[in-house]
């Protein structure tokens, strides 16, 4: 485990060796990220970190969140500048339990949300160059390192739809084309690997299955999540 450890840390200079067995969970908005966190909440050797959205919703009384979905071009700095924060305190977050489940990361924020703002130009690229700095920092002094990626690949149709079902107040304008793009860039980056290098080895879930049958394909990746292969 620690060899694994060394090398999946290789890139980030700091690197603590006592740190869980690390593992996040990607895939597109309405992929059932949540759900499968909450899976796994019986396990007491977990410790779970869900995404932190209610802190993009009230970082000193402001939503970043909505006023980012209201006005991208104006907001997408500051709303990317606090994911990442956000995001490096999720992942450097002591913890005694073995194993750690993380919704998300700095390196989807970076690949797939920050990727798709300045293919857009929504970004500017001023802009992109100091989340890169700061990214870069991070990477390189901070342990951010994971061990396992899980991926819960989804059609995009199938997450427009459970999107739409939901009815989050800040997600009633995002339209059909923005999941298909953001679909591409999980797709390019963690399962075809031509955009982004993965920061560990990525499992691939079919997360379109309804709820009811889902249970069935988190179980038989149970043992790779829990670091308890043979
Ligand atoms: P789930 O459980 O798979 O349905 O997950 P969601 O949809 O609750 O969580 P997620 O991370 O896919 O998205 C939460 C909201 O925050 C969604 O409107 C997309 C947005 N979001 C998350 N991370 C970023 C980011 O780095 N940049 C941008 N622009 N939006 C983000």
């Amino acid at each position: 485990k620690l060899v694994s450890k060394m090398a999946n840390a290789v890139g980030s200079s700091k690197v603590d060796l006592t740190r869980p067995f690390t593992v996040i969970v990607e895939g597109n908005i309405g992929s059932g990220k949540t759900t499968f966190l909450n899976h796994f909440n019986k396990y007491d050797n977990v410790a779970m970190f869900a995404e932190p959205i209610e802190m993009w919703r009230n970082c000193n009384g402001y939503n970043l969140l909505d006023l980012m979905y209201k006005d991208t071009a104006k907001w997408s700095f500051t709303f990317q500048s606090y994911v990442q924060l956000t995001m490096l305190r999720q992942h450097t977050y002591k913890t005694s339990h073995p194993v750690k489940l993380m919704e998300r990361s700095i390196y989807s924020a970076r690949y797939c949300f920050v990727e798709k703002m300045a293919r857009d130009g929504l970004m500017p690229t001023p802009s992109v160059a100091v989340i890169d700095k700061w990214f870069k920092y991070i990477t390189e002094n901070e342990d951010v390192g994971v061990d396992l990626i899980v991926y819960l690949r989804t059609f995009p149709e199938v997450v427009y739809e459970r999107i739409l079902k939901r009815n989050r107040s800040e997600e009633r304008t995002v339209p059909f084309e923005y999941i298909k793009a953001l679909h591409v860039m999980h797709e390019d980056w963690l399962y075809n690997k031509k955009t982004h290098s993965c920061p560990a080895p990525v499992i691939v879930l079919d997360a379109n299955l309804d709820k009811s049958v889902i249970e069935e394909e988190y179980e038989k990746y149970e043992p790779h999540i829990l670091n308890k292969l043979p």
